[in-house]
C-alpha cells in the first residue's frame, strides 16, 4: 500500500471484504459551501450512504497524510477552517505530503486517493470542466484528466454553467471517458435537471449502472466513467433566476481579473450570493441525491 495512505479501520474492513464503500470530496466541504451548512451536509451525506447500503469515506489530506475516510471531528475541522484549506488537485498532492499540511481533495485528488484506496464509487455535487472562454484562457480543470486515466465512477449532477457544457462533454469524448445518464438522456445542469446536451447512454437503474462499470472495469479500461443524476424536480431550480446569475458572476470574476484555481471557488460563492439561500438549498439536495445513488450502485456492484 501507499506509504502515504491511511485508511479509517471501518472502510479498510470494507474494502477487505468487498463491502460497498463510496468516496466523497472534501473541496465541496471547504471550498463548496458556507460554515455550518457545509459540515451538516458532509454529516447528513454520510448517513444517506450508510442508510443505502454502503460505507461513506470522505477523503483529504491531513498533515500530509492521504485520508481515506474522516471521523466526524475532521469532517468539523475541514468545515470550519474552510477557504484557509489548501484546494488539492494532482499538482499539488506531492508538496503537501512533502511538506506535511492539510489539503482538500478535489475531484481529482479524491478520485486518486480512492483509486489508491480500493474504493471504485464516488459521489459529489459537480464537476470542474472546461470554463467559458478556455479557448483563450485554457482554463480546463484536471478533474477531465483525471477522468481520463483513474478507473473511478463519478456520479454528480452534471455541471454547472459556469463552465461551456459543450466544451466539457467534447473534452470526455476525445479522452474516451463515458458519460452516462441517469434516467434521462440529458446531461444534468446541476441547478437543473435538463442543458441541452446529450450523454452518451441512458441507465435506469443502479444495477444497470453498475453491470456497465463492471464490464469497463473488466475491460482493463484506464479511465474512470461520468454519471449525471439530473437533480430532482422538486428542488431544480428556475433557469431564468440560475442563468442571469451564473452570467452576473462570470462577468465580475472577468473584470476582477480573478483567475486558476481561485475561479471555480469564487464562481460558486458568488453564485450563491447572488441567488439568496436558493442555490445552497439546491446544491444541498442534489448532493444527497448523488450520494443515494452512488450507495445503491456501490452495492449492485458488490453482489
Ligand atoms: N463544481 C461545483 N462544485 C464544487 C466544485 C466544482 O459545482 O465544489 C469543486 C470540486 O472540488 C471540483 C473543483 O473538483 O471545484 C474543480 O475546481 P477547478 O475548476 O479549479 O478544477
Ligand atoms: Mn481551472
Amino acid at each position: 500500500m501507499n506509504r502515504f495512505l491511511d485508511i479509517k479501520p471501518e472502510v479498510r474492513e470494507a474494502i477487505e471484504a468487498g463491502k460497498p464503500v463510496v468516496a466523497l470530496e472534501s473541496t465541496i466541504i471547504s471550498h463548496g459551501m458556507p460554515y455550518p451548512q457545509n459540515v451538516e451536509t458532509a454529516l447528513n451525506v454520510e448517513q444517506i450512504i450508510r442508510d443505502n447500503g454502503a460505507v461513506p469515506a470522505t477523503i483529504a489530506i491531513i498533515g500530509g497524510r492521504l485520508k481515506a475516510g474522516l471521523t466526524p471531528e475532521e469532517i468539523e475541522y475541514f468545515g470550519k477552517k474552510g477557504p484557509e484549506i489548501t484546494k488539492a488537485s494532482r499538482r499539488d498532492l506531492a508538496m503537501l505530503c512533502a511538506r506535511g499540511e492539510d489539503g482538500a481533495c478535489t475531484v481529482t485528488t479524491t478520485m486518486m486517493i480512492a483509486h489508491m484506496a480500493g474504493i471504485k464509487v464516488f459521489a459529489t455535487g459537480g464537476i470542474g470542466g472546461v470554463h467559458r472562454g478556455a479557448e483563450t484562457t485554457m482554463d480546463i480543470s484536471a478533474d477531465l484528466e483525471e477522468l481520463a486515466q483513474t478507473p473511478v465512477m463519478v456520479v454528480c449532477a452534471g455541471c454547472k454553467s459556469i463552465l461551456d457544457i459543450g466544451l466539457t462533454l467534447e473534452y470526455l469524448e476525445t479522452h474516451g471517458v463515458p458519460v452516462i445518464g441517469m434516467g434521462t438522456e440529458d446531461m444534468p445542469a446541476f441547478y437543473t435537471s435538463k442543458s441541452g446536451f446529450k450523454v452518451d447512454y441512458k441507465v435506469d437503474t443502479p444495477a444497470e449502472l453498475a453491470h456497465f462499470f463492471q464490464t469497463h472495469l473488466e475491460l482493463g479500461m484506464k479511465g474512470g466513467i461520468l454519471v449525471g443524476n439530473p437533480i430532482p424536480d422538486e428542488y431544480s431550480m428556475d433557469p431564468d433566476i440560475i442563468n442571469p446569475a451564473i452570467d452576473k458572476a462570470i462577468a465580475e470574476c472577468n473584470s476582477l481579473g480573478i483567475k486558476g484555481k481561485a475561479t471555480t471557488p469564487f464562481l460558486l460563492a458568488k453564485v450563491k450570493e447572488l441567488t439568496g439561500g436558493d442555490s445552497l438549498d439546491s446544491n444541498i439536495r442534489l448532493v444527497y441525491n448523488n450520494a443515494r445513488v452512488a450507495a445503491l450502485t456501490a452495492a449492485e456492484l458488490s453482489r
